[in-house]
């Protein structure tokens, strides 16, 4: 067993915007808790986290990396998180693993677009949620003015527990031994303010402290009306630390120790058995004798150890030599090997006890999400989805080297493994592989990973869109297929209509032949004919929809009538039909809600009306950034993620989805007929 239990674990994760410093706080605590001699830095490449030399070149971090520290007798897992929302992937997964999400904000910088995302998702979430000011160290601080902002931004219950002093050189507590000095406001104050807040959380806590006062009250009663205040989003701790000079880094490590909850306390993880309407809440007890039940949010691709499946325990004790088994899956596996992690560091161990988070190696079957447990009973649990955003930026990509696509499948699965937020589609239709992803970044590092882990080198271009062919007007077709090569001949001759469906209705073929002018037994070739149409297209290359065909008439001949004889006058009759009755293309729209903040919406809107947009109104999130919702033609937003980032600064996001087809504008369909001429003559 492990030299702790599972009360004394802390399970942590470091969230927020990209450069507020997270990664040099991750090494800042492992050092205060004496993990590591000396703290590395982002400048010199040599932390721990950011060990990927991708990151260590961008000086940004790409994965989520985890890391224990042992100290004062508990055992702390650290998970330190990308900011950039193109890596919200591995970011949110580590969310499912923690019991506290700790927003890092940078003191300068201030409110930024994933300071508020971090704290939506990990109150969504109902995580415990503490916010840590970093880089008190800054010149020119109006710390004052944040503390005004955050509490504006995320609620009055969002309080300092400590206060910076002596020029951002230290810090004051404000809970433990509230005296000293503060740079702003007063510790007494904050002091105050904090029990205030705390005590108010249960009647019971608010009466003995009103008869008794602060000091009637055990520390056992302030911690557990802490914890509640915590689970309850009652009370968002405000921290102040300098992750450079260490200023507030051992405050810090103080308040997880002893204020942050444990895996006993806290809300219960949103665990629920089976699907749709038939799902039910289920609770594991966090108690080493029951079943394992283990969550994985993290698979690591290692190119040296294998495959790596990192997992966090919600119930029983996983040992070397359990017998685990994946999902509803039948098979179990042994798990040989376990590890803790630390940067890129495996340490093996023993066991693994309630609360703690560990890795299995090389076991392919295990997928990202994936339930561990050891007892049928627990089959088809599953915890609740995590709110990942839609991969919606994409890019058409073919091996620069023939014969690399088998290469080229397998590392795209490896990726996918790793980050949710990568997605592969293979489009038939057009005969194109999409990889899609948050933003043109993440997709960069995932081509770069390809290259440099995997050695497959791809090009890449704009994926084509996916238009439709229909009809909209009612019309004829005629075709007689006669042909007289030596001695047998080939006759087949076809009378049908169109008619165009309702948008989403499809293909319909009828038969309204009389009098066996076309045996009955040629109107499957004639179907055959009709459909060959469909896939390609008529007049532009894309696949036909919503139409009805009647084949009502033809001849046939006793001798020269063949199958091949009615699908080539099925297909010209249809085509014959087609060119009359008004074909058009459709093209798909999506719904797109673009978030930014108020300034930017003139120009925002602006440019959404020069690309066929129809806004169809605004709504007013917090922190003063207001949604503008529209419908637009998908051509219109294939670079849409570059056009904001330079409109806005990267201030703005967006999502799209797919709501319907609606027919392109005369010019756009005339390029489109016009492109499509020269490949199709010869038909
Ligand atoms: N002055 C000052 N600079 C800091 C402090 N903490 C971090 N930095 C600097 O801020 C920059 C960003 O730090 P990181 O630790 O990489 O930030 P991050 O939050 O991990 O960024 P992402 O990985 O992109 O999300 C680096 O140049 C750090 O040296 C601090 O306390 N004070
Ligand atoms: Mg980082």
């Amino acid at each position: 067993m492990p030299g702790y239990s599972t009360e004394n674990i802390r399970n942590i994760a470091l969230a927020g915007h990209a450069g507020a410093g997270k990664t040099t706080l991750f090494e800042a605590l492992l050092q205060a808790g004496g993990e590591i001699q000396t703290a590395g830095t982002i400048e010199r490449g040599n932390t721990v986290s950011d060990f990927d030399p991708m990151e260590k070149e961008r000086g940004h971090s790409i994965n989520s990396t985890i890391a224990s520290i042992d100290h004062g007798g508990v055992h702390i897992n650290l998970i330190d998180t990308p900011g950039y929302a193109d890596f919200r992937g591995p970011t949110l997964s580590a969310l499912a693993a923690v019991e506290t999400c700790a927003v890092v904000v940078d003191a300068a910088a201030g409110i930024e677009h994933s300071t508020q995302r971090m704290m939506d998702y990990a109150r969504a979430r109902r995580l415990c949620r503490l916010i840590i000011v970093n880089k008190i160290d800054s010149d020119g601080l109006d710390l004052a003015a944040l503390v005004k902002q955050l509490r504006e931004a995320f609620g009055s219950e969002c309080l300092p527990i400590n206060l910076p002093a002596e020029n951002g050189s230290r810090v004051s507590d404000c809970f433990f031994k509230p005296e000293g000095d503060s740079d702003f406001s007063s510790v007494a104050e904050a002091h105050q303010q904090i029990i205030d807040q705390v005590v108010e959380i249960n009647e019971d806590v608010m009466g003995h402290y009103l008869e008794d006062g602060e000091e009637g009250m055990s520390g056992q009663e302030l911690h557990d009306a802490f914890e509640q205040c915590l689970r309850e989003g009652h009370l968002v701790p405000i921290c102040f630390v300098s992750a450079r000079s260490g200023a507030g880094v051992k405050s810090l490590l103080a308040l997880i120790e002893k204020l942050l909850p444990n895996p006993l306390e806290a809300n219960p993880p949103p665990f629920i058995k089976g699907q749709g309407d038939a799902a039910e809440p289920v609770e594991p007890t966090p108690d080493a004798e029951k079943h394992v039940i283990a969550d994985v949010f993290k698979i690591i691709n290692d190119p040296f150890v294998g495959k790596l499946s990192v997992f966090r325990i919600y119930q029983g004790t996983v040992r070397r030599d359990t017998q685990l088994l994946i999902d509803d899956g039948k098979k179990p596996f042994k798990v040989g090997h376990l590890f803790k992690l630390r940067g890129k560091e495996h340490v093996e161990i023993e066991d693994a006890i309630p609360g703690d988070i560990a890795a299995v190696a090389k076991v392919e079957d295990i997928h990202f999400d994936a339930v561990l447990h050891d007892s049928h009973a627990e089959d088809h649990i599953h915890l609740e989805p995590l709110p990942f955003p839609q991969p919606m930026f994409g890019l058409a990509i073919e091996p620069k080297h023939k014969g690399q696509e088998q290469k080229l499948s397998n590392a795209i699965h490896k990726l996918g493994e790793e980050d949710p937020c990568f997605q592969l589609e293979h489009n038939k239709e057009l005969n194109e592989t999409v990889i899609r992803g948050l933003g043109e970044l993440h997709l960069k590092v995932m081509l770069d990973r390809m290259k440099e882990r995997y050695g497959v080198e791809v090009e890449t271009r704009p994926p084509r869109i996916a238009y439709r062919e229909t009809i909209s007007a009612r019309a004829d077709g005629h075709h007689r297929h006669k042909k007289q090569t030596g001695g047998a001949g080939q006759f087949g001759e076809v009378f049908l209509k169109v008619e165009p469906l309702k948008r989403g209705e499809g293909f319909q073929f009828a038969d309204e032949v009389k009098g066996g002018t076309i045996p009955g037994q040629f109107l499957p070739a004639v179907e055959k004919g009709v459909r060959q149409v469909l896939d390609g297209g008529a007049i532009a290359g894309y696949q036909l929809q919503d139409v009805k065909v009647i084949v009502y008439d033809g001849k046939h001949h006793p001798v020269d009538s063949k199958e091949v004889a009615f699908v080539a006058a099925g297909k010209k009759a249809f085509l014959d039909a087609i060119a009359k009755a008004r074909p058009i293309v459709l093209e798909p729209i999506v719904n797109l809600d673009v978030a930014v903040p108020e300034s930017h919406v003139g120009d925002v809107t602006g440019g959404l009306a020069a690309k066929r947009a129809r806004i169809n109104g605004t709504d007013a999130l917090r922190g003063g950034e207001l949604v503008i919702k529209a419908q637009i033609p998908l051509s219109e937003v294939t670079d849409y993620s570059n056009e904001l980032k330079s409109m806005t600064g990267g201030q703005g996001r967006y999502t799209l989805e797919f709501s319907h087809y609606e027919p392109v504008p005369p010019n756009v369909q005339k390029q489109l007929v016009e492109a499509y001429k020269p490949r199709h003559e010869d038909d």
